[in-house]
């Protein structure tokens, strides 16, 4: 009998998904991911896994075609695969636009998360459920956040999450399925996509010291988030998924800062002190909606799955500016090198 666990990942395209994706490889599971169909091959996170030139033979990656909107094909692949467990991260995943596309959002989000739900139902195969949940489901709710604070979402995105949050915790009460929402803060990486605000700032600063760019154009920068590295975040969502007992679990650093606070570090990092002279503030960026603080409480994380995020804001940063001067051909002032750890050295091909 085949004793290789089988995981089913939409969303794996995605910064979340390809370290997942990397992790569960590690862990010897045969790894199944949800494509879309595009007319350019968006694969770049994954190009280290797909590739099979002997450099990083890795193997075990399959990838389908398909969509969180299309119900008769998540069918067809729960059926095909008969995966122990399924990880839905594929999503609509920029709040800013989701303002602009709230009813597609909501169709990815909310009703694509619903229709996993019932194809995995439907197919009856007992496989567990992971439901990439949203501290953007808090809003405006007083902080800090935790499993116990009622959900208070300040866009489509956040209600649209708190919809699949719903769902997924329905599903395990009235079916009795093993169906766990990691409610996620923000995390960050090299991976980063470039329009969100972190990955936009390291990314641009670097093209700026690389002589390639002028300006950083921001929106709100007071807006406060607790901001914790992808990597470790991806192992929480297995820690839950291995537990006795289904259950949801707040993923968190327990630390705040604004995204001025960010800037203003990796300008510095970058050793760059008037950087005010580098920053153009263009209402375009804003929201008809902001989410002014958030801060997790990730106790019962640290209890029951004994996880706890090592790579705090400082460190953060400088793994996403390092790697991205990496790609831009640079390398930092040496004044931030001595924050260097092992987790920096940049990513050639993960972009
Ligand atoms: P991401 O980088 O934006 O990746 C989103 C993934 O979803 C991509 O693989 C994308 O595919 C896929 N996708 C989009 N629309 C789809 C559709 N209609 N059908 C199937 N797949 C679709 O997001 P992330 O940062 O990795 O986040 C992963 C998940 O965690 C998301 O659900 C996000 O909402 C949630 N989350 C993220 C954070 C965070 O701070 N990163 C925090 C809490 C929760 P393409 O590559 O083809 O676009
Ligand atoms: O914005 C402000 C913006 O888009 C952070 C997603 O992964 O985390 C993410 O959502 C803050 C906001 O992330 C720009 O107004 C200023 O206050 O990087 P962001 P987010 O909205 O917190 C949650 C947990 C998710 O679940 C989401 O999927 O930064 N901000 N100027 C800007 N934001 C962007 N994107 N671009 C700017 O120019």
């Amino acid at each position: 009998m085949d004793k290789k666990k089988r995981a089913f990942i939409t969303g794996i395209t995605g910064q979340d998904g390809s370290y997942l994706a990397d992790f569960l490889l590690d862990k010897g599971y045969e790894v199944h991911g949800l494509v879309r169909r595009s007319s350019t091959l968006n694969r770049e996170r994954l190009e280290h896994l797909t590739q099979t030139d002997g450099e990083n033979p890795r193997q075990g990656i399959i990838l389908h075609y398909g969509d969180l909107t299309d119900a008769s094909m998540l069918g067809r692949l729960i059926e095909k695969i008969n995966p122990h467990e399924v990880y839905n991260l594929g999503a609509q995943s920029h709040v800013g636009i989701s303002f602009e596309m709230p009813v597609y959002t909501t169709e990815v989000v909310a009703m694509g998360t619903l229709k996993l739900l019932e194809a995995i139902r439907s197919t009856g195969i007992p496989t567990r459920f992971y439901q990439a949940s949203s501290s953007e489901m808090f809003g405006n709710a007083p902080a800090p956040q935790s499993e116990e604070t009622p959900f208070d979402p300040a866009s489509p995105y956040g209600v649209a999450k708190v919809a699949a949050y719903n769902f997924t915790k329905n599903y395990r009460e009235g079916h009795g399925m093993f169906a766990v929402n990691g409610i996620l803060f923000n995390h960050e990486s090299p991976r980063r996509g470039e329009n969100f605000v972190t990955r936009k700032i390291t990314l641009s600063i670097a093209q700026i010291l690389a002589g390639k760019k002028q300006k950083i154009v921001l929106g709100n920068l007071d807006a406060c988030r607790d901001w914790g590295y992808a990597p470790e975040y991806v192992e929480a969502m297995w820690r839950m998924m291995q537990q006795d007992q289904p259950d949801d679990y707040v993923i968190a650093t327990g630390e705040t800062h604004s995204v001025r606070e960010f800037l203003e570090n990796a300008f510095h990092m970058a050793g760059i002190s008037d950087w005010q002279q580098f920053l153009e503030i263009d209402s375009r960026y804003h929201r008809p909606r902001e989410v002014h603080l958030l801060v997790g409480d990730a106790a019962k994380a640290k209890k029951e799955l004994r996880w706890e995020p090592k790579v705090k804001f400082q460190e953060l940063i400088h793994i996403m500016l390092s790697s991205d001067c990496t790609r831009e051909g640079i390398s930092l002032p040496l004044h931030s090198q001595n924050l260097s750890v092992a987790a920096t050295g940049g990513e050639k091909i993960n972009q």
